[in-house]
């Protein structure tokens, strides 16, 4: 799966990581190579443009070429708008109703696309998880259709809803619905028919099901191999019935990913599961931090990318020492620092690699709530007066708590606190041990 671009992006992030130093034409040139690869994977070009311009901007700034590893931060940079191109790591989730009511997915897609068969993967899959599935053939057209879906309901272990002499999906999809209902079953997984092209009756069909019996889940399920192809179908589904999820099936053949690619962006809608074998079992979540690592053929990838979180992190505590060696630490920086705190890790990583800062700055200090606050508080502030604490009198306190909601008390509860805290950080730059550590991470001894 995905053997040309993996190797193409392996190639390409590989030679990015061997260099200690990368100017702006490295990154440009990257880029193009990045933008080839997904163009020859059969990426929509639309989606393949936007990657580059997220990517370009990111890496051209000074995360990366002023880093200590700038090969390190490009890899992580590509790598992050990867994941965030396929997807959110939660976006897997089937939004099913509470056992006691019967939830209804509805498949749809192209003819062969793997409509039946995904409906009896995912039968296997829901009944692992304790539901109680039935499956509803309502694939009129295709003769045998039916007697495939009652095939695969077999070995699924899960009954099948039919009605082998009818010509109405829509009216067996109703009685499929209040047998389900009858039998106590909690999911109602809806096949429907397929045709070679998008037509008219198709989606006429597929709505008045859909109108008929509300799904909870409309799936729309696509073959990996027919790369952007799927977007334009896709598309069409999305505006004539609505699709809530994407099954992208086949992945175990040679797809070159560009339905992969470019569905979640176009249509804007999560891939929540892939297709890898033919067997009832060969149906898996779709994680995009995986795929991403192996879209971009580096085993390693996710170690790289924390080891350049890491680097980053090293660097900005490095920047901090210095400051607080010079005595020059501000509420500026400490702003900066909160800011930090929305980032993952933040605050307390820095604390942990300064070194005995830990138990001289309190858990208390870092009360994330009580940070949201004083972000507010020192934004009220003047430049002057986040460098210069000392100018802030009584009525500098009353406008500045007027400014961020919050009263003269708690002003000056920040201000005390950030003076105990400066003091402690003083301290901490006088002792031998921590003035020895910081010297050599400061490469200065
Ligand atoms: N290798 C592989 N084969 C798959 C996968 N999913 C489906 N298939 C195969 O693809 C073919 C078509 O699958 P179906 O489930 O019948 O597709 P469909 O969308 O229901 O087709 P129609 O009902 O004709 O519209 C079958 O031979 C399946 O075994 C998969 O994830 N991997
Ligand atoms: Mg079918």
């Amino acid at each position: 799966m995905f053997d040309s671009i993996s190797n193409k992006f392996s190639d390409i992030l590989r030679s990015m990581s061997g260099k200690s130093k990368i100017s702006e034409k490295n990154i440009s040139d990257a880029v193009e190579d990045i933008k080839s690869a997904l163009l020859d994977a059969d990426v929509n070009l639309r989606v393949v443009r936007r990657f580059i311009n997220r990517t370009k901007e990111e890496a051209l700034g000074d995360k990366v070429l002023k880093a200590v590893d700038p090969g390190q931060q490009f890899i992580k940079i590509i790598y992050d708008k990867m994941v965030q191109l396929l997807g959110d790591p939660d976006s897997q989730k089937l939004n099913l109703k509470g056992p006691d009511v019967v939830s209804v997915i509805l498949m749809m897609g192209l003819q062969g696309s793997g409509k039946t068969t995904t409906s009896a993967k995912l039968a296997v899959n829901l009944t692992k998880q304790g539901r109680r599935v039935m499956l509803a053939a309502c694939d009129l057209i295709r003769p045998a259709a039916i007697n495939q879906l009652q095939i695969l309901g077999e070995q699924a272990g899960v009954p099948v809803y039919a009605e082998p002499d009818s010509k109405d999906p829509v009216k067996v999809a109703q009685n499929a619905y209040k047998a389900a209902k009858n039998g106590q079953y909690d999911v109602l997984i809806i096949d429907t028919s397929g045709r070679m092209h998008l037509d008219e009756d198709m989606m006429k069909e597929i709505q008045s099901i859909n109108r008929a019996v509300p799904a909870d889940e409309t799936l729309f399920v696509a073959d990996a191999m027919t790369g952007q192809n799927a977007v334009d179908i896709a598309k069409e589904f999305e505006e004539k019935v609505g699709i809530s999820g994407i099954v992208l099936t086949k992945f175990d053949s040679d797809t070159r990913g560009g339905a992969a690619l470019s569905l979640r962006e176009i249509v804007g809608k999560p891939i929540k599961f892939i297709g890898v074998s033919e067997k009832l079992d060969g149906l898996e979540p779709f994680y995009p931090d995986r795929m991403a690592s192996r879209i971009l053929g580096m085993g390693d990838i996710v170690s790289l990318v924390e080891k350049a979180q890491e680097t980053f992190d090293e660097e900005q505590a490095l920047k901090l020492q210095k400051k607080i060696a010079k005595k020059e630490f501000d509420l500026q920086d400490y702003l900066e620092q909160i800011e930090n705190m929305t980032k993952m890790g933040g605050i307390e990583k820095l604390i942990d690699m300064l070194p005995g800062a830990k138990g001289n700055i309190s858990e208390d200090d870092i009360d994330k709530k009580e940070l949201i606050k004083e972000k507010a508080i020192i934004q009220s502030m003047t430049l002057t007066e986040r460098q210069n604490i000392y100018i802030i009198g009584s009525a500098r306190k009353k406008r500045i708590a007027r400014g961020s909601g919050t009263s003269v008390g708690e002003v000056g509860h920040l201000l005390k606190k950030f003076e105990k805290m400066r003091l402690n950080m003083k301290k901490l730059a006088k002792n031998k041990k921590y003035q020895e550590a910081m010297m050599k991470q400061l490469g200065m001894n």
